[in-house]
């Protein structure tokens, strides 16, 4: 039983009429079902060509027993369903002609909303499966970094060699991808179809049809059309990537928890989208040239699938972000203060959530993209403040917006903290554009207002010298999460930037030296020191920090009239 696919059906009528790849098709399987994609390409083709078949004139003539009615438009899923029950079939396989694999398809059940639901993944799978997919056993890469001058993607606040060095490490964090050469080149259209102008396109053609190690090429672009993609990768041979495929591919790697991992899935449609509106929108070869009436259908029904799956992950992550939102509420009535700890990637988040609380489920990692959870650590500042310390999901320059919209909800809530503490790497070369990428991207998704309750903080100062430490941004905390360095200067200013940001105050109280109180505060309260009065043994001067309710609290049930609070220190 084999179930045709559009893209082997495509191949064959490539070359030839359509009655003549029926027979084609008719010889070589012994029972032929061919889907919608099929049914809308083999129309298209048929009134485009010089001799007129009718699709259903050609199916009554047709020998073959098995072919299978074209009056509905199935999708392969909705195919094998009726295979299963007409046909007593269990099992079928999809042959993709793209990449040459041979995979089952799942047979839907009786169900109608189930089996659309199974027909969508199915045919979501096949997308993802010709647009997304990258060998398990890794790759070996050409990065090719276009040395751009002019135009909206020329280098800004950075060089063509560190973002060539950017490629390669985002290449580097997939498993088994080894870059094995990596080269600039000049081009003067980065939009046009080969990416580069005819001379370097020439030679670069030459020199990967030459070397037998590259098993793939990366273009260090954000990202490229379905057209540069299709023509580079039947120019060379090679698959080819760009950097949003990496970015994404790194994130399916890394995305652990159930909404990271729908976070990646939705960030996959944008992508998956324009793949698709590349191939069928006219800007591609082959399909293009049958755009209107059949092609227009299926590429209305594809945008729907596409729409369908958005809207349902969404749906999902809503679930997800509810249940988060009344974890934050909890954190609102329990009064721990909130820092959301943010910045580019590697530049030492985690590492510094780590060193600040201690917590050994934390696991920073030198790679791009550790974190793709937004997790909270409970600290302790130095003076016994408690603070809900937010780790986040490091930002990228060039990273699609269709990207980070996906973790928008995410990100929006952890930063509705108390305070952004955003980390600078002082030891990375492209620190400039790192810092500007990431209060671009923070004031394009939550606005500018959300940069005014930041505090920065350079990180990784053991990794350079005094006289490249003298050159950083004045007035900005030069820290170590490693060493520790900076830690209290970092302590105080957290502390003053809560005490403005929530309601939380300092209070000295001169208590009883009673255990009651004092237990009472150390249970409500930050309690910096408590020390017996100088003048009087039988009391206690206490300073704490402390809310608004709970020093409401402390009025209603130790005081009569007015709180005996001494004045600030
Ligand atoms: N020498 C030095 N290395 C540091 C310092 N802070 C972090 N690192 C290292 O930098 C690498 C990245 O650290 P992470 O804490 O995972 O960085 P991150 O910002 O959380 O990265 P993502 O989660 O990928 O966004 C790790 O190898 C850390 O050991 C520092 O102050 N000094
Ligand atoms: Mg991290």
């Amino acid at each position: 039983m084999i179930l045709i696919g559009k893209s082997i059906f495509q191949n064959i009528l490539g070359n030839c009429q359509c009655k003549e790849a029926l027979c084609i098709l008719q010889k070589r399987y012994s029972v032929l079902v061919l889907n919608a994609h099929c049914k809308h390409l083999f129309t298209a083709r048929n009134t485009h060509s010089s001799r007129r078949y009718p699709v259903s004139n050609l199916l009554s003539k047709s020998k073959s027993q098995h072919v299978l009615s074209w009056r509905k438009c199935y999708t392969n899923s909705s195919l094998t369903n009726v295979l299963r029950t007409q046909h007593e079939v269990s099992t079928t396989q999809f042959i993709s002609w793209r990449n040459q694999s041979t995979y089952r398809v799942p047979l839907s059940g009786d169900d109608d909303s189930k089996n659309s639901e199974v027909e969508d993944e199915t045919e979501y799978g096949e997308y993802v499966r010709e647009f997304c997919a990258i060998p398990g056993v890794g790759h070996r890469v050409l990065v090719i970094q276009p040395d751009i001058k002019t135009g909206l993607r020329r280098y800004f606040l950075t060089t063509r060699e560190l973002k060539l060095e950017e490629t390669c490490a985002l290449v580097k964090t997939l498993p088994n991808w080894k870059v094995v050469e990596k080269r600039i080149v000049r081009t003067e259209n980065e939009n046009c179809k080969e990416v580069f102008g005819s001379g370097n396109f020439d030679i670069l053609l030459r020199d990967i049809r030459a070397k037998r190690t590259v098993s793939a090429v990366v273009i260090g672009i954000d990202r490229l059309t379905g057209l540069q993609i299709n023509t580079l990768q039947t120019a060379w041979g090679l698959p080819v990537y760009d950097r949003y495929m990496l970015v994404l591919q790194i994130f399916k790697d890394h995305a652990q928890s159930p909404e990271a991992k729908l976070q990646v899935a939705l960030a996959e449609i944008p992508y998956i989208r324009s793949r698709l509106v590349m191939i069928h929108g006219g800007f591609d070869g082959g399909v293009a040239q049958f755009v209107g009436g059949q092609t227009e259908m299926l590429m209305e029904q594809r945008r729907q699938l596409l729409q369908r799956r958005e809207v349902k992950l969404k749906k999902e992550l809503e679930k997800l972000h509810s249940k988060r939102q009344t974890i934050r509420q909890m954190r609102v009535r329990n009064s721990i203060p909130t820092v959301a700890v943010v910045g580019y990637t590697n530049a030492g988040k985690t590492t510094l959530i780590k060193a600040l609380t201690e917590d050994p489920s934390l696991d920073p990692q030198n790679h791009l993209f550790a974190t793709l959870d937004v997790s909270t650590h409970v600290g302790v500042l130095a003076s016994s403040m408690k603070v809900t310390y937010i780790d986040t999901v490091g930002f990228i320059s060039d990273m699609p917006i269709t990207l980070l919209d996906a973790f928008r909800a995410t990100l929006e809530d952890a930063l509705m903290a108390d305070i952004i503490l955003h980390i600078r790497d002082a030891s990375h070369p492209d620190r400039k554009l790192q810092v500007v990428t990431v209060h671009n991207t923070l004031s394009k998704m939550l606005g500018e207002d959300t940069l005014q309750n930041m505090i920065e903080v350079y990180n990784k100062v053991d990794l350079i010298s005094e006289e490249e430490a003298s050159q950083l941004d004045p007035g900005i905390l030069q820290i170590s999460a490693v060493k520790g360095q900076g830690f209290a200067e970092l302590g105080v200013m957290l502390e003053e930037g809560l005490l403005a940001t929530t309601d939380h105050m300092k209070k000295t109280f001169r208590i009883p030296n009673k255990e009651g109180i004092l237990k009472w505060l150390y249970q409500e309260a930050a309690v910096e020191s408590a020390l017996p009065d100088p003048k009087d043994g039988q009391f206690l001067i206490v300073r704490v920090i402390i809310s608004k309710p709970a020093y409401g609290k402390f009025q209603a049930r130790f005081t009569r009239k007015k709180p005996s609070a001494l004045p600030n220190v």
